[in-house]
């Protein structure tokens, strides 16, 4: 499988800051890590981030017909973006929302997302192992 990985606002900082809730690994760390898992399930992934919503449509536009599958963590703007929601919607490659923390045992405003109903399903507080988990969803057949 094509796997296109998106994180949004601020997981280019992962490592640097808030330990205790992302963990220690940087996001080149877990760009490897994905990488690695998709290698050893003879599939590839390219990781994108960006810290703007309107770079972050854009990738999900140009997805459509490019990767088999999208697994997304938006960042904060899981919780306010329709035009990511919309986005989702509009293309057709399959999306799987991906949360590294526990986003409803934090400020009530994390625990609505915005963007999961345009998703096939959604996982948080596994930290990195979540991704992994939502490329599994796909490597065994869902869609
Ligand atoms: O738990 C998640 O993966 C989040 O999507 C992360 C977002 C947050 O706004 C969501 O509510 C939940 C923010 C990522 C911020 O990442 C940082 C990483 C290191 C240092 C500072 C921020």
């Amino acid at each position: 499988m094509k796997f296109l990985i998106i994180n949004g606002p601020n997981l280019n900082l992962l490592g640097r800051r808030e330990p205790g809730i992302y963990g220690d690994r940087s996001y080149d760390a877990l760009c490897a890590l994905i990488k690695d898992y998709a290698a050893a399930h003879d599939s590839t992934a390219d990781c994108f981030q960006s810290n703007h919503e309107g770079a972050i449509i854009d990738a999900i536009h140009e997805a459509d017909g490019a990767y088999d599958a999208i697994v997304i963590n938006p960042g904060a703007y899981t919780h306010y973006s329709y035009a990511i929601l919309d986005a989702l919607k509009a293309v057709d490659v399959p999306a799987y929302e991906v949360h590294i923390s526990h986003i409803d045992q934090r400020e009530p405003f994390r625990a609505v997302s915005v963007t999961a109903p345009a998703c096939v399903g959604q996982i948080y507080g596994l930290g990195f192992d979540g991704y992994l988990r939502a490329m599994d969803y796909f490597l065994e057949g869902g869609q």
